[in-house]
């Protein structure tokens, strides 16, 4: 197999780019970073080489891409049996499966109110009924995880899985928006933020400095 190579764009600003690029650096698999820009509309430039989609994240695999956050965590993890990255237990794969999956389609409320933006300070912003009720469900989710799945390490499924990096762009957004958390899920946000994977993005991110129009309601 050719060197993968993985096309993101902004760290600040692009939650599904970072799914991937953590999955990748903290199993420690090698990988290439195409790091592409949004425009000021939000599109990706000079993305049409990787993604027939035209979207970030596409992984180039043997000079195939495959596009779309969730398949490429599925792709690396079967590439890399030995790392483990989906649980090793049938019924806690299965619940991992679907948190994954209910990330990928759902909490619209949420994203749309609270974009990713990790250099910013945005107390408060975003808050209605509706995107409590996204953050609720997260919470249900990562507190149920924890209870049952987690007594390996402190990590949903205790050691580190795909599930973690779906969830990575979450707790960055609770940084930022200075979401209110009970202590089991504010416990597990703080084990994902401390993941040398995402501190390495997160630290990355905060050294951007391009603004983009379309990802910043609040400015
Ligand atoms: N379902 C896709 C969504 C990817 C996506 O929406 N990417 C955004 C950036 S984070 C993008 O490329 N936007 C540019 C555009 O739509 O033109 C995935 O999981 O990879």
């Amino acid at each position: 197999m050719k060197p993968l190579k993985l096309a993101i764009a902004n760290k600040n600003y692009s939650s599904w780019s970072m799914r991937p690029w953590v999955l990748l650096k903290q199993a420690g698999i090698e990988f290439e970073e195409i790091q592409l820009k949004f425009s000021d509309e939000g599109k990706v430039a000079g993305i049409e080489p990787y993604s027939p989609t035209r979207q970030v994240p596409a992984l180039i695999v043997d000079g195939e891409p495959v596009w779309d956050s969730l398949a490429i965590c599925e792709t690396v993890a079967e590439l890399f049996p030995q790392k483990n990255l989906w649980p090793a237990d049938a019924r806690a794969r299965r619940v991992a499966r679907a948190i994954c999956a209910e990330m990928h389609a759902g909490f619209r409320n949420l994203r749309g109110a609270m974009p990713m933006n990790i250099r910013a300070s945005l107390a408060g912003k975003g808050m209605s009924p509706a995107v409590q009720r996204d953050i609720d469900r997260i919470v249900e989710i990562w507190e149920s995880c924890r209870a049952r799945y987690g007594r390996g390490g402190e990590l949903l499924f205790g050691q580190f899985s795909v599930a973690d990096a779906f969830y990575a762009p979450i707790a960055t957004r609770f940084l930022t928006y200075a979401v209110t958390l009970p202590p089991a899920a504010q416990h597990y946000a703080d084990a994902l933020l401390q993941l040398a994977a995402v501190r390495a993005w997160m630290a990355q991110a905060r050294r951007e400095t391009e603004f983009v129009r379309a990802d910043e309601p609040y400015a």
